[in-house]
């Protein structure tokens, strides 16, 4: 099995539910190795960006409201890279099914999921689905110093920035 690289997020209604550190419990029977995690305010340029493969289905916006934590009033969510052999699939499985209603009853959408009457599935938890997405996902939350491994090639260029700084 390749070493690989996932991406995963717990989702605002994970964070409001305080189910933080159960999730980081079950994800540990992975036996994976967490390469990077932070908080992330997410913007609606990121949130789009990241389920850009759906954006003609009809849940989309609401999808969009609910990862940005706009059913939740809190607008952040952990994101985090699982590295490993076989991560990708291995995280995916312990997750379980995207429809909380047909996940497995152990797995962490089966536990901790639920649909809205809204018809949102809340499910707590997402994860890279194969590596492209992964790269894709990876690339867009985290920057190659945030990560504690060399997990895609980079380059070294100068840029002009401005910052913000304790005034
Ligand atoms: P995944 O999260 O299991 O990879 P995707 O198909 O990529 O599933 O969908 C992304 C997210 O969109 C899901 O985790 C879920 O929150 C939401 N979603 C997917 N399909 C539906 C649906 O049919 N109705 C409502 N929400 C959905
Ligand atoms: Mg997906």
């Amino acid at each position: 099995m390749a070493r690989e690289h996932t991406l995963i997020l717990i989702k605002p209604d994970g964070l409001v539910k305080s189910l933080t550190g159960n999730i980081l419990t079950r994800l540990s029977e992975t036996k994976l190795e967490i390469a990077a995690a932070k908080m992330v305010r997410v913007s609606r340029e990121l949130a789009e960006e990241h389920y850009k493969a759906l954006k003609d289905k009809p849940f989309f916006e609401d999808l969009i409201k609910y990862i940005m934590g706009e059913f939740h009033e809190r607008n952040k969510v952990l994101a985090m890279i699982y590295t490993g052999e076989g991560a990708i699939k291995k995280v995916r499985d312990i997750c379980g099914a995207t429809n909380p209603e047909e996940a497995d009853a152990i797995s962490i959408r089966g536990q901790y999921g639920r649909i809205t009457t809204k018809g949102v599935y809340e499910n707590a938890i997402h994860a890279s689905a194969n590596p492209a997405d992964a790269e894709h996902e990876i690339k867009l939350w985290f920057k190659p110093d945030e990560i504690i491994f060399d997990v895609y090639p980079t380059k070294v260029v100068d840029v002009k920035i401005k910052e913000r700084v304790w005034a």
